[in-house]
C-alpha cells in the first residue's frame, strides 16, 4: 500500500498506461485508471509474468537509476547538516535494527519518516494502518511479538504510545520487545501540513501538544527505560538498546517540537534544485 501523498499525487497527475493491482481478494483504484486486478499472489504473478515478458529495449531503467543516484547524493548531504530532529533520530534508529528482527512501525509521522530510508531485506515491516488510526500499534506489536521467538522493535509516535498504552498491561511480553518512542510533543505531523502553526488554537486542538513522558508508565509495566534528547547520546545508547536484558525496554527520543517540520519541509525543498 502506498502511504505516500506525494507519490499518490505524482501518480494521479501523470497517470500510468496500465495499472495492475495484484491481490488475491482486493483491488484499490488508487490512482484513477486501474486497468486489471490479478487475483493471485505477488510470487505467482511474478513468476507467470517472468515467463511471458521479455525485456524490451529503451533507457527507461537508466533514467530512474540516475534519479536515484543524485537523489541519494541529496539526500546524504542534507543529512550531513541537518540538526538533531525527528529525520536524524531516523537516520540512526533504522540502521540500528536488528538483522531478521521484526519491525513495526506506528500510523502518522513514523511510516512516513521511515519510508525515506534504506531498509535492511532480512528485517520483516509492519505497520498496522487499520483506518489509519494511531490506536492499536502498540497491541498490533506485542500481540505479534508473544507468539514469536524473534525480536520485535516498534517504533512510533508519542500520541500513539500514550493512546495505546493499555496495550502494555499484560503478562506476556518478551524480554527482548523494545519500543522506540519518537516524542515531538505532540502530532507532529500535523505540522507538517500546509496551514497556521503556532497558535493557541493549532497547538491546542490539531497538534494537542503536551508534555507527557513514558518514564512512569516504563516504570509501572515493568519495562527498562532510557531516554536521549540529542545525537550522541542516542547513537551511544542505541548500540546496546536490543543486547539481552532481564526485561523488555523503551528507549524516548525527545526531539524539536517546532524544528521538526522545518527540517521535513527543508528536506523535500531540497529535491527541487
Ligand atoms: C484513533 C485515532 N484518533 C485520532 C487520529 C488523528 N491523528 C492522526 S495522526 C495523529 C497524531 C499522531 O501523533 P504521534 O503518534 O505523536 O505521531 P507524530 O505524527 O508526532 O510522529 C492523530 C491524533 C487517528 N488517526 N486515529
Amino acid at each position: 500500500m502506498v502511504v505516500s501523498k506525494k507519490i499518490k499525487a505524482y501518480l494521479r497527475t501523470y497517470q500510468p498506461k496500465a495499472h495492475f493491482h495484484v491481490n488475491p481478494k482486493k483491488a484499490f483504484d488508487t490512482y484513477f485508471n486501474l486497468t486489471k486486478h490479478y487475483k493471485v499472489r505477488a510470487n505467482t504473478f511474478f513468476k507467470k509474468y517472468k515467463e511471458v515478458i521479455a525485456a524490451g529495449e529503451g533507457n527507461y531503467r537508466d533514467h530512474w537509476l540516475a534519479v536515484k543516484g543524485r537523489r541519494t547524493l541529496k539526500h546524504r548531504s542534507y543529512l550531513e547538516t541537518t540538526p538533531f530532529s525527528d529525520l536524524k533520530a531516523f537516520q540512526h534508529i533504522l540502521p540500528s535494527v536488528p538483522e531478521e528482527s521484526v519491525l513495526h512501525l506506528s500510523n502518522s509521522s513514523t511510516i512516513r519518516y521511515v519510508q525515506l530510508f534504506n531498509d535492511k531485506p532480512s528485517v520483516d515491516q509492519y505497520c498496522n494502518r487499520g483506518t489509519s488510526g494511531i490506536d492499536g500499534s502498540t497491541a498490533t506489536a506485542i500481540g505479534h511479538a508473544v507468539q514469536s521467538s524473534k525480536q520485535h522493535i516498534l517504533i512510533t509516535g508519542d500520541l500513539s504510545f500514550f493512546y495505546d498504552s493499555n496495550a502494555l498491561w499484560n503478562n506476556y511480553i518478551p524480554n527482548n520487545f523494545r519500543i522506540i518512542i519518537i516524542n515531538n510533543g505532540g502530532g507532529g505531523i500535523f505540522r507538517i501540513l500546509p496551514g497556521n502553526k503556532n497558535t493557541d488554537d493549532f497547538d491546542t486542538y490539531f497538534e494537542t501538544k503536551h508534555q507527557l513522558s513514558a518514564k512512569q508508565l516504563a516504570l509501572m509495566y515493568g519495562f527498562d527505560y532510557i531516554v536521549v534528547s540529542e545525537e550522541n547520546t542516542l547513537i551511544e545508547q542505541l548500540s546496546s538498546f536490543y543486547s539481552e536484558g532481564n526485561q523488555p525496554k523503551i528507549i524516548e527520543v525527545f526531539t524539536p517540537r517546532t524544528l521538526n517540520d522545518e527540517i521535513l519541509i527543508g528536506y523535500f525543498n531540497n529535491f527541487n534544485d
